[in-house]
């Protein structure tokens, strides 16, 4: 009976990732706000930011705190992602690798093998070191992302960057604050909350993910069920390599003010019909910040930036 609380958290996961994406609100590119595009320029400064208030005086510039700094370097190669420089949890094919390296010696390569759906496969799940998070709070996810050329997305939206929401005291999933890739499609990233239901797409075709070089996505939530729009602070926004792909005010980031955010799931799933070949991508410094990181973008937002 002792496995009964894993076996339930599994199926439910199971479940949920049975119900997406495609059953869900079909029709939310048409809701996607027209300006919802690249909205800084290529000319701006991505680190321009001055840090006020970021460290003692006298420290010189501070840099962010992190929950989760993983560089997937204390380790041999071939051992699993897993660890104070990984994932809590990482998948069967997640190990280090030193084919291609974002910095240090070691990076995390990703694989999923021909027809597997990816789950227990492809990614991994980071679940102690968040905590729980809950309605006022903040986190900002960086992770520098190696795709190969011969990497072959599905025609659809890939899960990408996932964090889970929960009704409060153990209550049951929300559903996941999600980021997928989507680079069969002109406007490249897509981004959905499971408890909202409308899908947002975000890039232009200059946004897809480039190939065979190393890239930066950063995403960033601010925890409310009130939208900034309606008078909340509910806010999310979306960078890649330091420009900001969008910004979302007008939707909550929790359905109710009591709820809690607790797992992070970096993809962790192919697609429903299964991977059309055996492939690998590549990760590396995958951070988590909790609190306000010194960086600002073009805009003057807080970021964890390049
Ligand atoms: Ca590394």
């Amino acid at each position: 009976m002792s496995d009964m609380p894993k076996i339930a958290s599994l199926a439910s996961i199971l479940l949920c990732l049975g119900c997406a994406p495609a059953e869900i609100a079909t029709d939310a590119e048409v809701d996607a706000p027209a300006d919802s595009g690249r909205v800084m320029s290529d000319a701006s400064a991505p680190d321009a930011g001055d840090a006020p208030d970021a460290g003692p005086a006298g420290a010189g510039p501070a840099s962010a705190a992190f929950v989760v700094d993983a560089d997937f370097e204390d380790g041999a190669l071939g051992d699993p992602c897993g660890g104070a420089d990984g994932f809590d949890e990482p998948f069967s094919l997640s190990v280090r690798d030193d084919t291609h390296v974002f910095e240090g010696e070691t990076a995390c390569r990703l694989g999923v093998n021909e027809g597997s759906l990816g789950f227990g496969q492809l990614g991994g799940i980071i679940n102690r070191r968040l905590g729980e998070l809950s309605r006022g709070d903040e986190l900002w996810l960086r992770i520098s992302l190696y795709v190969p050329s011969d990497y072959v997305f599905t025609s659809g939206r890939s899960k990408f960057l996932r964090l889970r929401t929960y009704a409060a005291d153990d209550g049951p999933s929300r559903g996941y604050l999600d980021w997928y890739l989507a680079p069969n499609h002109d406007r490249p990233h897509a981004w959905i909350y499971e408890g909202s239901h409308m899908w947002r797409s975000y890039g232009s075709p200059e946004d897809n993910i480039q190939r065979d070089t190393w890239e930066t996505y950063e995403i960033y939530y601010f925890l409310d069920d009130t939208p900034v729009d309606e008078g909340g602070e509910a806010r999310v926004r979306l960078w890649k390599d330091g420009v900001l792909l969008g910004e979302i005010t007008d939707q909550r980031t929790l359905v109710e003010a009591t709820d809690v955010a607790r797992n992070l799931l970096i993809f962790t799933y192919y697609d429903n019909d299964g991977a059309p070949r055996s492939q690998n991508l590549w990760i590396d410094r995958l951070q988590v910040a909790l609190e306000e990181p010194p960086g600002r973008d073009a805009d003057g937002n807080p970021y964890l930036g390049l």
